[in-house]
């Protein structure tokens, strides 16, 4: 699912593709651990200046990837969620990509967050929660 990808049917030259993953970075420190689990369903999106060229969603590794990208310059962003501080990459969070024709397509554009609010297990497993509260262990 690539909303937006049917516009990118113009003749630029040798099209590219981009991929990384969303990682929650469970210690904080902005870096991708070993262990550290890909985070699902966040949206990731391709701009050009303020007009979004594609977007689209981390499948349940976390993982994302845009496939017939026409070379320029674009901004990769993630779409922030609530209750989540963004850790990687620094401030801004973004990343400026030019894409040229017949140069390798970069594979590492990795976004983290760690959770930020003390709540952690209740909101991030509504399911695992749902599932006590029908079960009566825990009273809502
Ligand atoms: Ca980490």
């Amino acid at each position: 699912m690539v909303p937006g990808s049917s516009d990118l049917s113009w003749d630029a030259g040798f099209y590219s593709s981009i991929s990384g993953m969303k990682f929650e970075d469970l210690n904080g420190n902005s870096a991708k651990d070993i262990g550290e689990p890909g985070l699902t369903g966040w949206i990731i999106k391709i701009m050009s200046g303020a007009t979004e060229i594609a977007s689209t969603q981390t499948d349940a590794d976390g993982a994302y990837s845009f496939t017939d990208i026409a070379p320029g310059s674009y901004t990769i962003e993630e779409v922030a969620q609530s209750g989540w501080t963004q850790s990687y990459p620094a401030t801004p969070g973004t990343y400026p990509l030019t894409l040229v024709s017949g140069v390798a397509r970069p594979t590492n554009i990795d976004f983290g967050n760690y959770w930020s609010t003390g709540l952690s297990g209740m909101k991030r497993h509504p399911v695992w929660l749902a599932e006590l509260l029908r079960a009566g262990s825990v009273h809502g």
